[in-house]
Protein backbone atom coordinates (compact mmCIF):
# COMPACT_ATOMS: atom_id res chain seq x y z
CA UNK A 1 0.00 0.00 0.00
CA UNK A 2 1.16 3.50 -0.97
CA UNK A 3 2.15 5.73 1.82
CA UNK A 4 -0.79 8.43 3.00
CA UNK A 5 0.53 11.43 1.67
CA UNK A 6 -0.73 14.45 3.51
CA UNK A 7 -0.47 17.79 1.15
CA UNK A 8 -0.05 21.20 2.30
CA UNK A 9 -0.73 19.98 6.02
CA UNK A 10 2.07 22.38 6.66
CA UNK A 11 1.30 25.41 5.46
CA UNK A 12 -0.83 27.90 7.50
CA UNK A 13 -4.19 28.43 6.00
CA UNK A 14 -4.27 31.81 4.45
CA UNK A 15 -7.65 32.93 5.27
CA UNK A 16 -9.22 32.58 8.79
CA UNK A 17 -11.15 29.57 9.68
CA UNK A 18 -14.53 29.48 11.16
CA UNK A 19 -14.83 27.84 14.07
CA UNK A 20 -18.24 27.30 15.49
CA UNK A 21 -21.00 25.46 18.56
CA UNK A 22 -23.36 23.99 16.72
CA UNK A 23 -25.51 22.81 19.27
CA UNK A 24 -23.51 19.45 18.63
CA UNK A 25 -19.73 20.18 18.61
CA UNK A 26 -17.33 22.31 17.93
CA UNK A 27 -16.72 22.20 14.37
CA UNK A 28 -14.15 24.00 12.11
CA UNK A 29 -14.35 24.78 8.18
CA UNK A 30 -11.78 24.86 6.55
CA UNK A 31 -11.21 26.93 3.11
CA UNK A 32 -11.51 24.70 -0.23
CA UNK A 33 -10.66 27.17 -2.99
CA UNK A 34 -7.63 26.33 -5.19
CA UNK A 35 -4.60 28.95 -3.39
CA UNK A 36 -5.87 27.93 0.04
CA UNK A 37 -6.44 23.88 0.55
CA UNK A 38 -4.98 20.96 1.88
CA UNK A 39 -5.63 17.58 0.67
CA UNK A 40 -4.57 13.63 1.47
CA UNK A 41 -3.86 11.12 -0.84
CA UNK A 42 -2.31 7.27 -0.89
CA UNK A 43 -2.69 5.22 1.74
CA UNK A 44 -6.45 3.10 1.15
CA UNK A 45 -7.63 6.04 -0.97
CA UNK A 46 -8.55 5.07 -4.71
CA UNK A 47 -5.14 5.13 -6.77
CA UNK A 48 -5.07 8.44 -8.21
CA UNK A 49 -7.91 10.11 -6.25
CA UNK A 50 -7.19 13.42 -4.08
CA UNK A 51 -9.02 14.38 -1.17
CA UNK A 52 -10.12 17.93 0.42
CA UNK A 53 -9.72 18.93 3.84
CA UNK A 54 -13.34 20.52 4.48
CA UNK A 55 -14.23 20.61 8.13
CA UNK A 56 -12.80 18.81 11.28
CA UNK A 57 -14.54 18.63 14.67
CA UNK A 58 -14.93 16.37 18.09
CA UNK A 59 -17.09 13.93 19.80
CA UNK A 60 -16.24 13.58 23.39
CA UNK A 61 -18.05 12.20 26.47
CA UNK A 62 -19.24 13.31 30.01
CA UNK A 63 -16.15 11.70 32.07
CA UNK A 64 -12.71 11.19 30.82
CA UNK A 65 -13.39 7.02 30.84
CA UNK A 66 -15.36 7.55 27.71
CA UNK A 67 -16.52 9.68 24.47
CA UNK A 68 -14.70 8.53 21.57
CA UNK A 69 -16.42 6.96 18.59
CA UNK A 70 -13.81 4.07 17.86
CA UNK A 71 -12.82 1.53 20.57
CA UNK A 72 -9.27 -0.10 19.91
CA UNK A 73 -8.78 -3.54 21.18
CA UNK A 74 -11.88 -2.84 24.03
CA UNK A 75 -9.76 0.57 24.55
CA UNK A 76 -12.27 3.42 24.63
CA UNK A 77 -10.60 7.14 24.47
CA UNK A 78 -11.60 10.11 26.17
CA UNK A 79 -11.98 11.88 22.47
CA UNK A 80 -11.73 11.40 18.76
CA UNK A 81 -11.08 14.04 16.55
CA UNK A 82 -12.60 13.64 12.76
CA UNK A 83 -10.92 15.51 9.84
CA UNK A 84 -13.60 15.24 6.78
CA UNK A 85 -11.68 15.21 3.29
CA UNK A 86 -14.24 15.28 0.08
CA UNK A 87 -13.34 12.83 -2.72
CA UNK A 88 -12.12 15.81 -5.10
CA UNK A 89 -14.56 14.57 -7.90
CA UNK A 90 -16.99 15.32 -6.07
CA UNK A 91 -18.47 18.97 -6.44
CA UNK A 92 -19.92 18.87 -2.39
CA UNK A 93 -20.22 16.98 1.15
CA UNK A 94 -24.16 16.56 0.04
CA UNK A 95 -22.87 15.32 -3.34
CA UNK A 96 -20.02 13.04 -2.23
CA UNK A 97 -21.98 11.19 0.62
CA UNK A 98 -23.83 9.33 -1.90
CA UNK A 99 -21.01 7.53 -3.42
CA UNK A 100 -18.80 4.99 -1.76
CA UNK A 101 -15.34 6.82 -2.45
CA UNK A 102 -17.42 10.17 -1.72
CA UNK A 103 -15.22 11.42 1.46
CA UNK A 104 -12.62 9.57 3.68
CA UNK A 105 -12.54 10.91 7.57
CA UNK A 106 -9.04 10.47 9.70
CA UNK A 107 -9.66 10.23 13.11
CA UNK A 108 -7.52 10.79 16.17
CA UNK A 109 -8.30 9.56 19.40
CA UNK A 110 -7.33 11.48 22.88
CA UNK A 111 -6.06 9.68 26.38
CA UNK A 112 -6.42 11.96 29.20
CA UNK A 113 -4.01 10.47 31.81
CA UNK A 114 -4.25 11.77 35.26
CA UNK A 115 -0.55 12.10 35.54
CA UNK A 116 0.17 14.16 32.46
CA UNK A 117 1.22 17.77 33.07
CA UNK A 118 2.05 18.82 29.93
CA UNK A 119 -0.59 20.23 27.38
CA UNK A 120 -0.65 18.36 24.12
CA UNK A 121 0.04 21.89 23.01
CA UNK A 122 -1.05 21.02 19.08
CA UNK A 123 -4.85 21.09 20.20
CA UNK A 124 -4.20 24.59 22.02
CA UNK A 125 -4.92 25.99 18.60
CA UNK A 126 -8.42 24.93 19.06
CA UNK A 127 -8.85 24.99 22.97
CA UNK A 128 -7.80 28.68 23.05
CA UNK A 129 -11.08 29.55 21.13
CA UNK A 130 -13.32 27.73 22.90
CA UNK A 131 -14.55 29.48 25.10
CA UNK A 132 -15.77 32.24 22.83
CA UNK A 133 -17.87 29.86 21.38
CA UNK A 134 -19.21 27.76 24.80
CA UNK A 135 -23.09 29.01 23.40
CA UNK A 136 -24.73 27.60 21.19
CA UNK A 137 -24.60 29.13 17.30
CA UNK A 138 -21.53 31.41 18.64
CA UNK A 139 -18.21 31.28 16.42
CA UNK A 140 -15.31 32.59 16.00
CA UNK A 141 -12.38 32.73 13.51
CA UNK A 142 -8.73 31.26 14.09
CA UNK A 143 -5.60 32.82 11.93
CA UNK A 144 -3.02 31.39 10.28
CA UNK A 145 -4.74 27.82 11.20
CA UNK A 146 -2.09 24.84 10.43
CA UNK A 147 -2.97 21.45 10.36
CA UNK A 148 0.06 20.05 11.03
CA UNK A 149 0.14 21.46 14.28
CA UNK A 150 -2.82 19.60 15.14
CA UNK A 151 -1.48 16.10 14.73
CA UNK A 152 1.70 16.60 16.23
CA UNK A 153 4.63 13.82 16.39
CA UNK A 154 1.56 11.58 15.81
CA UNK A 155 3.02 8.60 13.98
CA UNK A 156 0.84 8.28 10.98
CA UNK A 157 2.16 5.69 9.27
CA UNK A 158 0.02 2.91 11.30
CA UNK A 159 -3.90 3.28 11.03
CA UNK A 160 -7.06 0.87 11.14
CA UNK A 161 -9.18 1.45 8.02
CA UNK A 162 -12.38 0.26 6.53
CA UNK A 163 -15.23 1.31 4.48
CA UNK A 164 -18.09 2.99 6.62
CA UNK A 165 -20.26 5.17 6.88
CA UNK A 166 -21.18 8.84 8.67
CA UNK A 167 -21.68 8.28 12.18
CA UNK A 168 -24.19 10.99 12.10
CA UNK A 169 -27.32 11.21 10.31
CA UNK A 170 -28.23 10.07 7.17
CA UNK A 171 -25.35 7.77 8.24
CA UNK A 172 -24.33 7.68 4.87
CA UNK A 173 -22.25 4.25 3.86
CA UNK A 174 -19.28 6.93 1.97
CA UNK A 175 -16.75 6.97 4.39
CA UNK A 176 -13.06 5.71 4.09
CA UNK A 177 -12.18 5.19 7.32
CA UNK A 178 -8.32 5.79 8.66
CA UNK A 179 -8.15 5.97 12.45
CA UNK A 180 -4.96 6.37 14.12
CA UNK A 181 -3.32 3.27 16.05
CA UNK A 182 -1.84 5.83 18.39
CA UNK A 183 -3.47 7.76 20.57
CA UNK A 184 -2.51 11.49 21.89
CA UNK A 185 -2.37 12.17 24.94
CA UNK A 186 -3.78 15.11 26.29
CA UNK A 187 -4.21 16.90 30.07
CA UNK A 188 -7.38 16.87 31.84
CA UNK A 189 -7.33 20.26 32.41
CA UNK A 190 -7.59 20.87 28.39
CA UNK A 191 -10.47 17.89 28.22
CA UNK A 192 -12.23 20.29 31.29
CA UNK A 193 -12.29 22.76 28.16
CA UNK A 194 -14.64 20.62 25.79
CA UNK A 195 -17.02 19.58 28.71
CA UNK A 196 -17.61 23.60 29.31
CA UNK A 197 -19.31 23.90 25.99
CA UNK A 198 -23.18 24.34 25.62
CA UNK A 199 -25.49 22.56 23.81
CA UNK A 200 -28.65 24.32 22.35
CA UNK A 201 -30.48 24.12 25.76
CA UNK A 202 -27.93 25.48 27.41
CA UNK A 203 -26.87 22.33 29.46
CA UNK A 204 -23.38 20.73 28.57
CA UNK A 205 -22.61 19.08 25.52
CA UNK A 206 -21.11 16.12 26.47
CA UNK A 207 -21.53 12.18 24.98
CA UNK A 208 -21.76 13.62 21.37
CA UNK A 209 -20.33 10.22 20.28
CA UNK A 210 -22.70 7.44 18.62
CA UNK A 211 -22.87 4.40 20.26
CA UNK A 212 -20.64 1.37 19.01
CA UNK A 213 -21.94 -0.42 16.03
CA UNK A 214 -21.74 -4.15 15.17
CA UNK A 215 -18.91 -4.54 12.89
CA UNK A 216 -21.53 -6.75 11.08
CA UNK A 217 -19.27 -8.14 7.72
CA UNK A 218 -16.74 -5.30 7.55
CA UNK A 219 -13.32 -5.65 7.22
CA UNK A 220 -10.71 -3.95 9.64
CA UNK A 221 -7.44 -3.75 8.51
CA UNK A 222 -4.07 -2.46 10.31
CA UNK A 223 -1.64 -0.82 8.09
CA UNK A 224 1.58 0.18 8.62
CA UNK A 225 2.91 2.52 5.76
O1 LIG B 1 -20.69 14.27 12.73
C1 LIG B 1 -20.22 14.67 11.48
C2 LIG B 1 -21.17 15.71 10.90
O2 LIG B 1 -21.19 16.86 11.71
C3 LIG B 1 -20.77 16.08 9.51
O3 LIG B 1 -19.50 16.72 9.53
C4 LIG B 1 -20.71 14.82 8.72
C5 LIG B 1 -20.34 15.12 7.29
O4 LIG B 1 -21.39 15.74 6.62
O5 LIG B 1 -19.76 13.93 9.28
C6 LIG B 1 -20.10 13.48 10.56
S1 LIG B 1 -18.86 12.32 11.06
O6 LIG B 1 -19.17 11.00 10.49
O7 LIG B 1 -17.56 12.82 10.64
N1 LIG B 1 -18.90 12.17 12.63
ZN1 LIG C 1 -17.40 12.91 13.69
Amino acid sequence: MPQLGFIHYDVPYMKAVRTENNGHTANIQLPTTRSDAAYISGGPLPNGTTYIMESLHFHWGSKNTHGSEHVLNSERYSMEMHLLHRNTKYETVEVARNYEDGLAVLAVLYEVKANATTDFEGLNEVINVLESISEFNRSTEIDDFLLSVLLGDLDTSEFYTYAGSLTTPPCSQAVTWLVFAQPITITSSQMTRFHKLQDDHGIAMENNYRALQAKGNRKVYLRKT
